[in-house]
């Protein structure tokens, strides 16, 4: 389904601003303008040059004026939507703004739904869907890495190496289905050997892609990593010292955290979701208790499990019960408060733990919180992710459509080898075709769409 309405909307944040920019789009965009805007003499507007600034007055249908601003017009194959739009920039304030676009509703344009306009760039043809989804992307990117990733997607990288493969799939595909649709015609036989390699070759590449999905999901939408541990550890230190700032309260009383406290750090371009939770232990208070109920529950959700004990105070049984408890997810052992004697040795605890990593950190003094950084990053993305172009798979739907494209690949490379009939070898690539299309939109459902677009602002 095709809208043909001309939309409207505020694009930039809602607030005082220097500027603030309304855009319409839409075959109206023109004849609204004529509406709402006039020379700065108060003269209409008669003509509408392209991609040129001028400067006019905002107004009500009825002729009182709104503000000062500048606008310009984009036809429509040289424009964002693949519509004609036309951008008004007024000046920054909300009373402003609403006016302007109070004015642009009453000349006959249509509020955007939340990422219409790009939606419409994606229905015209101007992006396909893996870009429109690095437009949003691009605007919640948290930290420089995952801001690099949505821009190289944005950029067609992902949609190039997808269109790349089904260019040539489609090379086996199109005679296979020729043969079937004209059987009396000369179609020379599968050449089966090519096919294979070129499968394979696409099961290759798209392996390569899936290699580093789960890093790519933490660039885009952050990993979380908890702080657990008995009380008066130094979790909470331990937070206010990765973060760099005095977030959660520290005091030298067991039971200080209740509720848990949640901080999103920049780990050198790896946006992490830090949780401080409350102090594990068996307790009456129904405050307390609460607070290691709900302790429990993240740490089981959680991507990265820290957790830290008292090295001045020596591995307690309830340290080796939690240890114990949270064995198969091989928990990082962080020893605190090494700056002051120590009681536990690190050589004993990573006999006792082997497959646990163990690092010594002082929460007070800072050392080790640097190592400890880099070794959280490490663990979550590796160290073989390009700083300066990470081209990573950063969605789980594209994930899911590039791991169902490999399977139906394989069945398409195992029906070549097995001399399987044309027309089955058809219905495996096929499929495989259909998934790599769900990644460009090629082969979506309107649901989908909708719920995608729906996750982005309005205005955008
Ligand atoms: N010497 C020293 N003291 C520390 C260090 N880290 C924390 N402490 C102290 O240990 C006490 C408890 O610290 P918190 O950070 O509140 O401990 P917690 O694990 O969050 O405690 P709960 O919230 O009760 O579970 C405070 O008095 C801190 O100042 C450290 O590295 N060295
Ligand atoms: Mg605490």
């Amino acid at each position: 389904m095709r809208d043909t309405d001309t939309i409207t909307a505020i694009s930039t944040p809602q607030g005082e601003g220097g500027i603030g920019i309304i855009r319409i789009s839409g075959e109206e965009a023109i004849n609204i303008g004529s509406q709402i805007l006039r020379h700065p003499s108060g003269k209409k507007i008669i003509t509408w040059p392209e991609r040129q600034v001028r400067l006019g007055l905002a107004v009500f249908p009825d002729g009182s004026v709104i503000d000062e601003v500048i606008y310009f017009l984009f036809k429509n194959n040289r424009s964002y939507t693949g519509e004609d739009v036309l951008e008004i920039q007024g000046h920054g304030g909300l009373q402003n703004l609403r006016k302007i676009l109070n004015s642009t509703l009453k000349a006959g344009a249509r509020l955007a739904e939340p990422g219409e306009f790009t939606k419409r760039a994606y229905l015209n043809g101007r992006i396909d869907l893996a870009q429109a989804e690095a437009v949003i992307d691009l605007i919640r990117s948290r930290t420089d890495l995952a801001h690099k990733a949505a821009l190289t997607q944005l950029r067609g990288d992902l949609s190039t190496v997808i269109k790349e493969q089904e260019k040539k799939l489609m090379e086996i595909l199109v005679p296979i289905e020729a043969a079937l649709d004209f059987p009396e015609d000369e179609i020379p036989d599968l050449k089966r050997e090519e096919a294979l390699k070129i499968v394979e070759g696409a099961i290759f590449k798209i392996n390569e892609l899936l290699a580093n999905a789960d890093q790519g999901m933490i660039l885009r939408d952050s990993a979380t990593v908890v702080l657990a541990g008995r009380p008066n550890v130094g979790k909470s230190s331990l937070l206010n010292s990765l973060l760099g700032e005095e977030r959660a309260i520290v005091t030298p009383i067991p039971g200080t955290t209740r509720d848990f406290v949640s901080e999103v750090i920049d780990l050198n371009g790896v946006p992490v979701r830090l949780i401080d939770t409350a102090g594990i232990r068996e307790i009456e208070d129904l405050i307390e208790k609460a607070g290691v109920e709900r302790a429990w529950e993240i740490i089981k959700q959680a991507d990265l499990i820290l957790v830290v004990l008292d090295s001045a105070l020596g591995i307690t049984p309830e340290d080796y019960q939690m240890l114990n408890q949270i064995k198969e997810r091989v928990p990082i052992i962080i020893l605190n408060k090494t700056d002051l004697p120590s009681q536990i040795s690190f050589k004993e605890i990573k006999k006792e733990f082997p497959q646990n990593k163990v690092l010594s950190v002082s929460a007070l003094t800072g050392a080790g919180i640097k190592e400890l950084k880099s070794f959280i990053r490490e663990e979550l993305i590796g160290t073989n992710i390009s700083e300066e172009h990470p081209f990573l798979v950063t969605r789980l739907r594209h994930k899911e459509a590039l791991e169902e494209a490999c399977k139906y690949l394989r069945f398409t490379a195992e029906g070549i080898t097995s001399h399987l009939s044309e027309d089955l070898i058809a219905v495996d690539l096929r499929a495989a075709l259909e998934a790599l299309g769900r990644i460009s939109g090629k082969s979506v459902s309107e649901e989908v769409i909708s719920q995608i677009f729906s996750q982005f602002c309005i205005g955008k």
